[in-house]
């Protein structure tokens, strides 16, 4: 295990912990999270011992895909607030040491932007070529048809709409209301920048969460994805959108607007198998970008043409280390960043995907999860409700139509349309699939009081003695047992455990986020092991992990796996647990995880 100079950057080091807005906190007691709630938090949030916070999209959006689909990005969605509010976290944040990062949505409007209505008016508007227009295809029978055969990230559906107006299809490569911006034009590249970037660096902001960051550049030619699922008219196109031939060329150019700045990036990178794809992104020397999110450990358990065509649960502890290698190993003697994240708004709780939910078991898994995220190299990201391990909601108590995210409630939709409303079996299933993976799981109000109504949602409005509303979305069913307020001075809650984590990753910052990694008994399907070595070999680390609910014995590793010479010995010392009884040796309790130090 060698490690290349690996440059020391405060980002690096970095906890950040993701907000959004809608589901944090509700000052005003409307039922919808807002500005005033972020800012009203933010001492709890300083208190967990991170260094910055993402907020998700806050701009003036419809909201058809939560503010992923942006009508102005100069102002701010008046629910959550007004610009005024936004100064005021900028500043409230920097005043406790954090840094503020705001997501940057550059490949799409919304509909409802100024651009796309001028866009979409005429053939002949100035504006027509900002976003991407297409005439329709015909087929032998003289029936109209989509460009090419690309299916939208939504529902099943193709990328194209048709436009009666102007007769013509305009690309989509998420929902109909979130038209592709055209970066081939230079003007329309300038004024995203401006408008943007720019806007919001000038009041501050420390860097951006870059949404879907490979997708801006597309192939000129538009061809048609391969056919991985013959049942059906659209295919997953993800591999062909994705990385197109200019888009390096255009991350370069908005970083030297960025780096004027100072201003941190992380880039969503999906449908990246190609690891020197995903390094050409994220090497130092290329000035692209900071880090990126490789979507390997997010996407185990996934059905392979369709997220929800899977069963819960569909995944081996392998899988799990095949995934996190991928990611810890781009640093790997080369000059690139990486990131440690397990959880955000797009996914559902990790707690119940990759441990186990039950009473019993989730406060273990909670802890189990945090170590092996809190142990990994690059910069880490805790997302809302993460620190209190959060779970998915229950089948029983949370039906289908409580799911509200365009991705789950089309997908249900589509389950309908094929199968018939009354195939229970069908539904079922989909249900059952959603209950496991739907994002709407991370996006369930955050339970800050369980004695409080709505799980104390809009605990400062109920404190002012004002009627409050019910959440925009269903408050989670076991907001009485899973909240903030009954872990704070539980020393033995998951968040007490999480504070105590990020401080011992911190001590230990030269093994912990800057040392190279490697996964030891990769086929063990019951625990996880790997070592982590700082430069030069100076300090080594052993991490076991229980992933099961029943004891495990482990045995120690060779010297040799640990990184020593053949006949040397190793001394293994137990200092971090997620249990506090130390139990016997060499079993591992349900759920247990241990770090050790390596010494000679
Ligand atoms: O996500 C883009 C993305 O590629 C996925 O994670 C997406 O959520 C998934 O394909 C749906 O199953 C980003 C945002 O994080 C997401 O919230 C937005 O919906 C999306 O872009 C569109 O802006
Ligand atoms: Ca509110």
């Amino acid at each position: 295990m060698t490690v290349i100079g690996r440059d020391k950057k405060w980002w690096k080091e970095a906890a950040i912990y993701q907000i959004y807005p809608a589901s944090f906190c509700d000052s005003n007691g409307d039922g919808i999270g807002d500005l005033p709630g972020i800012t009203s938090k933010l001492d709890y949030i300083a208190s967990l011992g991170v260094n910055a916070i993402w907020v998700c999209p806050m701009y003036d959006s419809p909201q058809i895909d939560m503010g992923y689909d942006i009508a102005n990005y100069e102002d701010v969605y008046r629910p959550y607030g007004t610009l005024e509010d936004m100064e005021t976290l900028i500043k409230e944040t920097h005043a406790r040491g954090m840094r503020i990062m705001l997501d940057l949505v550059i490949n799409h409007t919304s509909d409802q932007h100024a651009w796309f209505k001028e866009s979409r008016s005429s053939k002949d508007s100035p504006k027509r070529d900002w976003y991407i227009w297409k005439p329709a295809k015909y087929s032998e029978t003289g029936e109209r048809m989509p460009p090419n055969n690309w299916r939208s990230n939504f529902g099943g559906n193709s990328v194209w709409e048709w436009d009666e107006a102007t007769q013509e299809y305009y690309l989509h490569l998420f929902a109909v209301e979130q038209p592709d911006l055209n970066w081939e034009n230079p003007a329309t590249r300038k004024a995203i920048y401006a408008s943007a970037m720019e806007f919001w660096l000038d009041r501050g902001v420390d860097g951006f969460r870059v949404d879907t960051v490979n997708m801006y550049s597309k192939r000129q030619d538009y061809p048609d994805a391969p056919i991985t699922d013959p049942k059906a008219v659209t295919q997953p196109a993800g591999l062909v959108y994705c990385n197109g031939p200019r888009m390096h060329e255009f991350l370069s150019e908005m970083n030297e607007i960025l780096s004027r700045y100072g201003a941190i990036t992380v880039g969503e990178l999906p449908c990246t198998p190609d690891m020197a794809k995903v390094i050409k992104y994220v090497s130092a020397k290329e000035k692209q970008l900071d880090m990126v999110f490789q979507f390997d450990l997010v996407d185990v358990g996934f059905g392979k043409t369709e997220k929800f065509e899977t069963t819960p649960r569909n995944w081996t502890l392998p899988d799990i280390k095949a995934a996190v290698e991928m990611t810890q190993s781009i640093i790997r003697g080369t000059d690139a960043w990486t990131t440690s994240f397990i959880e955000n708004h797009d996914q559902a709780r990790s707690v119940s995907r990759f441990t186990d939910d039950s009473p019993e078991f989730r406060v273990a898994g909670a802890k189990l999860l945090a170590m092996m995220e809190s142990c990994l190299s690059g910069t880490q990201y805790i997302y809302q409700g993460q620190e209190i391990g959060c779970v998915n909601t229950p089948k029983v108590g949370y039906p289908p139509e409580n799911y509200l995210d365009i991705d789950s409630s089309q997908y249900y939709q589509l389950v309908k349309e094929r199968f018939g409303a009354d195939n229970k079996e069908e539904l079922d299933r989909a249900f059952s699939a959603m209950q496991h993976l739907a994002r709407d799981h991370a996006r369930v109000p955050i339970a800050w009081d369980g004695k409080a109504k709505y799980g104390g949602f809009s605990e400062a409005a109920i404190k002012a003695g004002k009627d409050v509303a019910e959440p925009w979305m269903k408050p989670h069913p076991f907001a009485g047992e899973i909240n903030v307020a009954s872990q704070l001075d539980d020393p033995n809650s998951v968040l007490a455990f999480w504070r105590k984590m990020l401080a011992f990753r911190k001590e230990h910052a030269a093994v912990l986020v800057y040392g190279d990694y490697k996964g030891l008994q990769d086929n063990n399907k019951d625990t996880y092991m790997f070592v982590k070595e700082a430069q030069g070999g100076s300090q080594r680390a052993l991490i076991v992990l229980n992933f099961t609910k029943e004891p495990q014995t482990w045995t120690a590793p060779s010297a040799a796996e640990l990184g020593f010479q053949e006949g040397d010995s190793a001394k293994l010392t137990r200092v971090f647990s997620t249990h506090d009884d130390r139990g016997e040796e060499q079993q591992l309790q349900p759920f247990e995880g241990r770090v050790f130090t390596i010494s000679s």
